[in-house]
């Protein structure tokens, strides 16, 4: 048993030095180049491309590379009342051995489950997802992007028979007339990428946003339909009806390309303006005109992100969407077409490479008989032994402590106390765990529950790839050493695949996984076969499907054939919209949530950076003035929010941007005002996407509440305590 964490050496042909000090941002799905420089003061980061820039958390990013507080031991808790101590790695893992062997011999392999990360390179991800099918024999393992991009995932395997974030290039962007983004604020959470519609906009081209909030987006846009939450799908349908009652159809493209017109015309004909009016509060001459400009146009291109994705009919609001765009014929030929706005750094690769409950590597159903015989001969065990689809995300946690359900959860790449909804409830089912093992970087609010925490190397202290928010492949470099101490993600799957009696199969020299992706994934929809850590070295752009060696990749899906069955694209008449919850007297306004620019998702890193945590220091509510003040809430004084789940307690910013029934609270903070403890986990039954953007809710004034004790020091581990 090792005492200190070991360098597995992999044998991997294509390894060569790396080459010069670029790698990509460690979030988002945009990727961003940088080049890391290490200075006598410290890691600094750099844009890897002079003309292209960095947000503010891409020029931060390298501060917690050298943060004192980050992992550097493993740490253990002894029973469930002590505190977590450091250990070593061979009591660590020991540990981890010991419990997970004896829940599975209890209570059966599907008692443990795996949750993991977008932020998870591909090779951590396909591990990962391996291990728990292969090693644990769990079927219950999935992943954060199902709260991000599991809606428009399903709508658009549906309706074009293949899912990948952006359909095209970032560079195809300028050339459209028309854009329209529903639900994407993309000025706040991807900032590079704005230079495109930007330039889009100086050729004459036009936006128009779709979202509650006149964002910094939407006050730039051309149009703004402010939009009442939870009705995106109306919206939609009562823009295909205006496109079918008014002569935008484009019938040939109609005829050739699609199928299931008529039965979409039925139901588009219930939406007329003035109901579509009443039902998402933004008037008719708007819609009529947002339908005029996306109709003449010769060109447009149609988007959402998470504003009209996370709901309880999300994957429904997708597919209006793509009604429009179909019934417009502004798909699947040049400078047109859907797109989704990929979250988190590798939520598109982590998504395809077999962290989703129903899916296998390559973005083949778990149920198929043909892939399920494939992966399971190259992972060499009988095709019986693959288990089948399991538990998705807010299942998965939901399933905590009732009598057939998880008693121990590995999670790698989350951090859920956080993150998930109705997050009183998540704190209570894991601390119900009989065991939680959690792989970070940091104590994050999840880790600080587990029984056994493990610290991981960050991304710049090791190679992997990356699929970004285009399908487009990106090399992560290792340009430092981890820590003492620390492991990388894949040394740490390859230690406790070895404790738990699998010698074989789980490398981790992350080259060597990589060559086994490229032949689970060789024929399969997200093909990467053809991609190879040499030529992403030699700086070749390559796009899945790339499905040989000498094959560049398909950079613009669809402009021959959609991926269905019968190439056509298919429409989906869209019936149901609205919030799962609808105001009433006792909860009479509707609650939002999402992010701001200075933080990144549960906080666990933006939180600790200087910079952005002077920039918002805190967690706040937007209202209208005029509803803050007919509560009597000043500008900057407390607030106290409630739902149906819990409350929570900001501080009041005052905004004539959000219309005046509408609440928004971001959700990247803890304790007080985590912003989850209101949220909705009623889930899209398709998707299983839990309603995180609308919710009702009531809010009052309050005095200002007891500095709230820092989660971190609740339950903060006492160096060298061992009891
Ligand atoms: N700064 C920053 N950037 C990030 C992230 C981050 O945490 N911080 N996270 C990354 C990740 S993982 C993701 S998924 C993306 C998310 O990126 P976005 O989807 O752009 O971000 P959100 O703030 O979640 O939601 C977008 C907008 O949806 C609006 N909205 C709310 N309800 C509705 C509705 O019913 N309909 C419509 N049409 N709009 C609605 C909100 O007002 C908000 O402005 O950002 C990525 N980039
Ligand atoms: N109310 C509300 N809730 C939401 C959303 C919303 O809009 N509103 N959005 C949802 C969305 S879109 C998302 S994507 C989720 C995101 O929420 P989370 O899943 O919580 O995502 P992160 O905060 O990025 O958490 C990642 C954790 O893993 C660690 N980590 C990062 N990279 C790695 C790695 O490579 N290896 C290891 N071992 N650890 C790593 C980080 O330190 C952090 O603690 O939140 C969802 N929750
Ligand atoms: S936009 Fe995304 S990838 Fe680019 S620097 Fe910012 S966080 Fe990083
Ligand atoms: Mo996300």
């Amino acid at each position: 048993m090792p005492e200190s964490p070991i360098l597995f050496a992999g044998s991997c042909a294509l390894r060569e030095e790396a080459k010069g000090s670029l790698t990509h941002c460690p979030y988002c799905g945009l990727q961003c180049p940088m080049e890391l420089v290490t200075l006598p003061s410290g890691s600094q980061v750099f844009p890897g491309d002079p003309e292209w820039g960095l947000c503010r958390k891409g020029w931060t990013a390298a501060e917690l590379l050298d943060r004192n507080d980050r992992l550097l031991t493993p740490w253990v808790r002894d029973h469930k009342r002590a505190k977590l101590r450091p250990a070593s790695w061979g009591e660590a893992l020991r540990k981890i051995a010991e419990s997970l062997g004896k829940l599975r011999a209890t209570y059966g392999l599907s008692a443990v489950g795996v949750f993991g990360g977008g932020s998870l390179t591909n090779e951590k991800a396909y591990l990962l997802g391996k291990f728990a099918r292969v090693v644990l024999g769990t079927p219950h393992v999935d992943y954060n992007g199902r709260f991000c991009m599991s809606s428009a995932a399903a709508a658009i395997t549906r309706s074009l028979g293949l899912d990948r974030g952006l359909p095209f290039p970032l560079e195809d962007i300028p050339q459209t007339e028309v854009i329209l983004l529903a639900g994407a604020n993309l000025a706040e959470t991807m900032p590079p990428v704005m230079r495109y519609f930007q330039r889009q906009k100086e050729r004459g081209g036009r936006w128009i946003v779709v979202d509650p909030r006149k964002t910094s987006l939407a006050e730039k846009a051309d149009l703004h339909l402010a939009i009442t939450p939870g009705t995106d799908a109306a919206l939609a349908m009562g823009l295909v009806h205006l496109a079918l009652r008014e002569g935008w159809v484009d019938w040939e493209f109609v005829r050739e390309r699609t199928e299931g017109l008529q039965e979409l015309a039925l139901v588009a004909s219930q939406f007329w303006p003035e109901r579509v009016e009443s039902i998402t509060g933004v008037p008719v001459f708007r819609l009529r005109e947002a339908a005029r400009w996306l109709g003449r146009a010769k060109t447009a291109m149609i988007f959402t992100a998470r504003g009209a994705e996370q709901q309880a009919h999300g994957v429904e609001n997708v597919l209006g969407y793509l009604n429009l765009a179909l019934v417009l014929g502004k798909i699947g030929r040049p400078f047109c077409g859907f797109g989704t706005w990929t979250g988190q750094g590798n939520g598109q690769g982590a998504r395809e490479l077999g962290l989703k409950c129903d899916q296998l590597p390559g973005y083949r159903s778990i149920q198929d008989r043909k892939a399920r015989q494939e992966i399971a001969a190259l992972w060499g065990i009988p095709e019986t032994a693959l288990p089948r689809e399991g538990l998705s995300a807010w299942e998965l946690l939901d399933g905590i402590g009732t009598r057939e359900g998880i008693r121990g959860l590995v999670v790698m790449g989350s951090n859920i106390a956080v993150s998930a909804p109705y997050s009183s409830r998540v704190i209570q089912a894991l601390e119900s765990l009989e065991f939680l093992l959690v792989v970070d970087f940091f104590l994050s609010e999840t880790a600080l529950l587990a029984d056994v925490v493990l610290p991981a190397a960050q991304w710049a202290e090791e190679e992997g790839t990356m699929t970004n928010v285009e399908g487009r492949v990106v090399l992560r470099q290792k340009l430092k050493k981890p820590p003492p101490g620390v492991c990388t993600d894949l040394e740490i799957l390859h230690q406790l695949a070895r404790v738990l009696g699998w010698k074989e199969g789980f490398p981790s020299d992350p080259c060597e996984v990589w060559e086994e992706i490229r032949r689970a994934t060789r024929g399969a929809p997200a093909d990467y076969y053809g991609v190879t850590y040499e030529r992403l070295r030699r700086g070749e752009r390559l796009f899945w499907p790339c499905p040989q060696l000498g094959h560049p990749g398909k950079a613009r899906l669809f402009l021959d054939r959609f991926e269905t069955p019968t190439g056509k694209a298919r429409f989906f008449p869209v019936r149901n919209f609205g919030p799962v919850e609808i105001p009433d007297s006792q909860y009479p306004l509707l609650l939002t949530t999402g992010r701001v620019g200075a933080h990144y998702q549960s906080g666990t890193q933006t939180r600790r950076t200087r910079e952005l945590l002077e920039a918002e220091p805190e967690p706040f509510v937007e209202m209208h003035p005029a509803t803050a003040r007919s509560l009597g809430i000043p500008h900057g004084g407390w607030a106290r929010i409630w739902t149906r789940r819990g409350e929570i307690r900001v501080r009041a910013r005052w905004s004539r941007r959000i219309l005046p029934h509408v609440l928004f609270v971001p959700f990247h903070w803890s304790g007080l005002g985590q912003a989850n403890r209101l949220t909705n986990p009623a889930l899209d039954p398709v998707s299983k996407m839990p309603e995180f953007k609308v919710c009702a809710a009531a809010v009052e004034p309050c005095s200002c509440p007891q500095e709230p004790e820092s989660p971190d020091k609740q339950n903060c581990p006492e160096e060298g305590v061992t009891e």
